[in-house]
């Protein structure tokens, strides 16, 4: 078998498939070692395509027999896959190749986890199961049959025939391969049903090991939700008899959307009030929603290559976004999107990991699977959505969905329909697709005779590869207030288009204050000196509940940096201001809690990197918390009246108006622990009935210390269920003392409920040594080694979930010089490792470039 080095894929190369697949049947014969998977596939010279060469994917799967029209063939075979002379004409390729399950620890292609089968095909994973050209612009209409003796025998699309040891499977719709899907395993079900709008009637199951019945009535609940959303806001019903969701343990990702047989990480779908926090809950619904949505954007219409992922995720993204905002309130929700959107993709945009939401090259495609290319590309469909208008926006849509259903589409086509509606030209919108980077607002203005006259610039840093940058088409929502505190202009719509731009408001009696960005209406950061009055009056009168709390959000930055640079006591208008805002009970106490809670210390690192300071770790965590000691100090005499009204009495309910007061309470809880020596907490702790509650307390009391003997507890309680383990792991590791985090993150690993190649249980453990910075962070790059060591021990089983925890390493260029050596040299100890995946090194070759 000959071999070929990792290559650079581009888009510009683009070219048409020279064959299509009009019909596939599998035949797999099951067997942890030895799977038997015999393919007959029905192909066609693509009439748009160049008929070069006839070339199938292929990896890690021996060759038994091939055929072409009955006959057999002797490809040609490599490490990637196989060429073969083929006839003019249609013709059926079969062959049967052998794979060994048991043996895939990468979790991509067919894997075994906990004694079941399961695939995982996106991206690129299908060519681990048979050979198969393995490109989304390829959609065939598959026929699966299964033999085995497992119970429980599933694929896409609608069940055909069963028997004792074998079922066929059908699925309608054609497909490219990375939505094929297979389980095998012995699971039960809980079910449901639910009649479309188009009254097909729709049996619903979502699959678990027997233990595991108990948590499923949730994800039901959720995903009849999204099918009756999608069809009321969208106009789009499910269209297969049977709708299937697996959970299973090991699984790199959150879940995934092949067609009628949606595969779970367990984590992202069961829950119940003992064992699943609130934001666990949110979280649940929002991912079963998005890979419902996914059913039309992303099935129906699919990506016409890699490069184009964004098309099915950013929109789904934005779906699932506009879904929970539906369900659970919409300014809150914005609030943690853009919170998100900031600690994650606005982190991306400032490393060297940057890149555009439509990348230009890959070397492994996994890598792509980002902030930039999920939460940015969900931000630039809400930005269209505001430069359009909903009802313009809804007209596209449905036009997205009539040109190119059945089709594999590109970003062109989906921005030509908006063009297509509104008659608008697109094409500086269009650049936010290739240029990466956050765009910085500047702002100045000036009021005389009656007119306010606002100048906004924009500016967009260098990013690899692209040093200049042009200016973007940008939706700025704009209200202005009176200084009474009246909205006396409403949100406009402003539409920045050029370097330096003026807009004016005329016949104003007085200067009013803006209210600039509501909504977060753009992914930028707007760059801008307010005073601390202003923005104290834009926290209790802004109409916008966006920069209400963005306003509070400054003020709260302020009182950070201000600490941790010059040592300053927080100032008293943004004290008075948290007070008065807790004390509103016309504001929802989710909302509340969000204006309590302080920036991360990353929040402040990035805010200091932007200022030009060199963020010290350990600074910003002892800065923080003198600020939430004094937080706690100025309103002590309210935390525990309102910690009390905050106390949801009966039956546990997982909706936003109970979770918003649990959150508020926690808040408050953490507070209060920082002047009552733990009092509160540890009576919450022995009280509490439901997990939000129960490590709300917890965390209080590991942040104050005290914890030790309740986590003895908890780990005594929950043992038996791995998902709160992971919490278990997890929680004691963000919550040390950064002096203690990495000997106790070392600590942890020789724990024997420590299960490495778990990917929750790896996460767990390394992704929260990382969300802790100044205990990552030491200067003597031991959290660094430790993370290298394991990545380095992880890397060959699992390639895919190495390379995305090596993103821990990507805020090197903004670490001091000694950080940065140790760094580096942890980096190219991986880099140099014999034999290390194509995943990793392209990560570990970004970072230090
Ligand atoms: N489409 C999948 C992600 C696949 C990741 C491949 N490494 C889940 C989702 O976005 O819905
Ligand atoms: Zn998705």
């Amino acid at each position: 078998m000959k071999d070929s080095a990792p290559q650079t894929v581009h888009l510009a190369d683009y070219t048409a498939p020279g064959w299509l697949v009009d019909s596939v049947h599998l035949t797999f014969h099951l067997s942890p070692d030895a799977t038997r998977v015999i393919s007959r596939i029905a192909f066609r010279p693509n009439p748009d395509g160049a008929q070069d060469q006839f070339f199938l994917h292929g990896e890690q799967l021996e060759l038994v027999s091939a055929q072409i029209d009955g006959q057999p063939v002797a490809p040609d075979v490599t490490t990637r896959g196989l060429t073969c002379d083929v006839p003019d004409g249609p013709f059926i390729w079969q062959a049967e190749v052998i794979i060994a399950p048991a043996d895939n620890t990468a979790l991509e292609g067919l894997y075994m986890s906990g004694g079941m089968y399961c695939t995982q095909c996106e991206a690129e994973g299908f060519r681990k199961i048979t050979y198969y050209p393995d490109r989304p612009d390829v959609m065939g209409v598959f026929t699966v049959r299964i033999e085995s003796d497992m119970p429980l025998l599933l694929s896409n699309g609608n069940p055909v025939a069963s028997g004792d040891g074998w079922a066929e499977w059908h699925d309608p719709w054609p497909k490219p391969a990375y939505l094929f899907a297979l389980v095998a395993g012995d699971l039960v079900a809980h079910s449901d049903r639910f009649t479309t709008m188009e009254n097909r009637d729709v049996a619903l199951n979502i699959w678990v090991r027997p233990g595991d019945l108990d948590k499923c009535a949730f994800g039901m609940t959720a995903l009849k939700d999204s099918m009756i959303w999608d069809e009321r806001t969208h106009g789009r019903a499910y269209d297969l008899d049977i709708f299937n969701i697996v959970a299973v343990d090991d699984f790199n990702m959150g879940a995934m959307e092949n067609k009628g047989l949606n595969i779970f990480n367990s984590s992202c779908v069961l829950a119940k009030p003992e064992t699943s926090t609130d934001a666990d809950f949110e979280r649940i619904e929002a991912i079963i929603a998005h890979e419902y949505f996914h059913n039309w954007t992303g099935n129906r219409i699919t990506c016409r290559d890699w490069f184009q992922l964004c098309l099915k995720e950013g929109l789904t993204v934005f779906r699932d976004q506009t879904f929970t905002g539906d369900l659970r309130g919409h300014a809150v929700k914005r609030i943690d999107d853009a919170l998100m959107l900031r600690a994650r993709q606005f982190r991306e945009d400032a490393g060297p990991l940057a890149h555009p939401v439509r990348p230009a090259s890959f070397v492994e495609i996994n890598n792509f699977y980002t902030a930039t290319v999920y939460e940015k590309g969900a931000e630039l469909v809400g930005m269209l959505k505001r430069l359009v208008g909903d009802d313009h926006y809804r007209q596209s849509l449905d036009l997205y969905f009539d040109r190119h259903d059945g089709q594999a589409a590109t970003i062109e086509d989906w921005l030509a329909c908006f063009a297509d509606v509104t008659g608008r030209d697109l094409s500086q919108f269009a650049l936010w697709y290739a240029q990466a980077g956050t765009p910085q607002i500047g702002v100045s203005d000036h009021f005389a005779d009656g007119t306010y006259t606002l100048t906004l610039t924009q500016h967009t840093p260098a990013t690899p590869g692209q040093p200049d940058k042009q200016p973007l088409h940008i939706p700025v929502a704009v209200g202005l207030l009176a200084p009474d505190g009246s909205q006396i202009v409403p949100t406009q719509m402003l539409e920045l288009t050029q370097a330096s731009q003026t807009f004016t408001f005329d016949g104003l009696a007085e200067k009013p204050v803006p209210s600039i960005l509501r909504d977060f209406s753009a992914p930028v950061i707007l760059d801008r000196d307010q005073t601390t009055a202003e923005r104290a009056f834009l926290l209790t009168y802004d109409t916008d509940p966006f920069n209400r709390w963005e306003a509070g959000r400054t003020l709260a930055l302020d009182a950070l940096l201000n600490r941790v640079m010059t040592g300053a006591d927080p100032d008293a208008a943004y004290l008075d201001g948290l007070r008065a805002t807790l004390l509103d009970d016309t504001l929802h106490p989710a909302f509340r809690a969000r204006v309590l809670t302080l920036p991360s210390e990353q929040d402040v690192s990035d805010a200091m990197v932007r200022r030009k300071g060199d963020p010290d770790p350990m600074q910003i965590y002892i800065g923080r918390r003198e600020i939430r000691q004094a937080i706690a100090a100025h309103l002590h005499d309210v935390l525990a009246p309102v910690h009390d009204r905050m106390q949801v009495p009966g039956p546990y309910d997982p909706r936003a108006d109970d979770a918003g007061k649990r959150t508020l309470g926690n808040v408050l809880l953490g507070y209060l622990t920082l002047i009552d020596g733990g009092r509160r907490a540890q009576a919450q702790y022995a009280d509490a009935d439901n997990m939000t509650q129960q490590i709300a307390a917890l965390a209080c009391l590991l942040d104050i210390g005290q914890g030790q003997d309740a986590l003895a507890a908890f780990r005594a309680q929950w043992q038996a269920d791995r998902l709160v383990m992971d919490k278990w792991f997890g929680l004691q590791i963000r919550q040390s003392h950064p002096d203690d985090t990495v000997a106790l993150t070392e600590r942890l690993t020789q724990d024997p409920a420590f299960d490495w190649k778990n990917p929750n249980r790896f996460r767990s453990v390394f992704g929260s040594l990382a969300a802790n910075p100044a205990g990552f962070h030491r200067t003597d790059g031991s959290g660094y080694d430790l993370l290298a060591d394991w990545l380095i021990r992880l890397d060959p089983l699992n390639p895919q979930t190495t390379a995305r925890m090596v993103t821990a390493f990507d805020s090197l260029g903004r670490q001091n010089p000694t950080r940065q050596a140790a760094m580096r040299a942890a980096l190219a100890r991986i880099g140099d490792t014999k034999g290390l995946s194509r995943d990793t090194a392209e990560m570990v070759s970004r970072i230090l470039s």
